[in-house]
């Protein structure tokens, strides 16, 4: 298992310094933010990316995203130009060693929550998500404002693109991933590069979207559409754990034992509701995740990936980006490290 520590650039208000001070941290996960999706990065910025965390002893070796065009999802003609984009950015990425790409495949919005900043009764502030505040938005009429949410389409943009996904069911998004993986796949094998799904998160339907990688009959299909270890998972447990049908560890246990989960996202949640749920602290006795039988069950399957905290709470008076403060995933680090420490020494006895 190797801890590692999402950071968004020099714009990061975390500089690497910190990450670096967090003890048992191995490496970050990052990205070329300011590249629009479906055209590729520029070696100088991946290097950049590499050198400063290597500056610091850490490695860069996951990317948090490559994000999937739209023309992709929707099948559209355009698509295989994009595609030769994202093969382009795994040779690159793959050169330069990073050794995991996490993407997603959501239509249209990526994660969705009602409010950003919900304060708890301790005066920490986290990410809640209630599903009746979230449709009550209306986001073909331009009343849409969801926190957190990248703003970049116009109203017209966005209703003209969500136009073209009134044809795609779950089924034409599974056959439209398919063939974007057909198209990666190979070059990722000739890369050790492995490609690793994020979950839908909230993992069910919004606004008519489908979202197709939701749970475990789902994740089965996901791994059947290119039976490669190269087509894997990044398991998100607070995004799949959102909907209390999912069984974190089980699912765990189920598909690192297969060789597929590459990446693992551990975060804790509490379901206040059948659709609602609030971000919390890691450890397991603040929300309704096991967190040590999520690490158990990496351990017992003999998981080497990368493991990344994930959001938590704003404390301690910090400002920072949503879900991304260095405080409560700082103390999430330690404490996924401490609980891994723990497994693996009580199994030498
Ligand atoms: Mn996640």
């Amino acid at each position: 298992m190797k801890m590692t520590f999402r950071w968004y650039g020099k714009s990061d208000p975390v500089p690497l310094e910190y990450i670096s001070q967090i003890p048992m941290m191995d490496g970050i996960v990052s990205a070329v933010y300011d590249v629009a999706p479906g055209k590729v990065w520029s070696v100088e910025s991946i290097t950049a990316i590499k050198k400063a965390a290597e500056r610091h002893s850490l490695s860069f070796e996951v990317v948090e995203s490559v994000p999937v065009h739209e023309d992709i999802k929707l099948g559209k003609p355009s698509r295989d130009g994009y595609i030769e984009a994202y093969r382009e950015n795994i040779r690159r990425l793959g050169k330069a060693g990073v050794k995991v790409i996490c993407y997603n495949f959501m239509p249209v919005f990526d994660w969705l929550r009602s409010e950003l900043e919900y304060k708890n009764p301790d005066g920490s502030s986290s990410l809640i998500y209630r599903q009746e505040q979230v449709l009550a938005m209306n986001p073909k009429s331009g009343s849409l404002s969801l926190p957190g949410w990248d703003a970049s389409y116009t109203k017209e943009g966005l209703s003209t693109l969500l136009d073209e996904y009134s044809d795609i069911d779950s089924e034409a998004l599974f056959s439209n991933l398919k063939y974007f993986l057909d198209a990666v796949i190979p070059i990722c094998i000739e890369y050790d590069v492995k490609m690793a799904i994020h979950p839908d998160d909230p993992p069910w339907d919004i606004f008519g979207l489908p979202r197709i990688i939701t749970d475990e009959k789902n994740l089965d299909r996901f791994l059947s559409l290119n039976n490669s270890p190269f087509n894997g998972l990044t398991l998100c447990t607070g995004s799949l754990g959102s909907s209390p049908h999912n069984d974190i560890p089980k699912l765990l246990r189920k598909y690192s034992s297969m060789g597929r989960v590459h990446f693992v996202h551990a975060r804790n949640i509490k379901h206040i509701g059948e659709n609602d749920f609030n971000e919390t602290a890691h450890p397991s006795g603040y929300g309704s995740l096991d967190m040590y039988e999520i690490m158990k069950a990496l351990y017992d399957t003999g998981f080497d990936g990368y493991v990344r905290p994930d959001h938590g709470r704003m404390i301690w008076g910090e400002h920072g980006k949503p879900g991304y403060g260095l405080y409560d995933r700082a103390l999430g680090a330690v404490y996924l490290s401490g609980l891994w420490e723990a497994i693996q020494k009580s199994h030498k006895k």
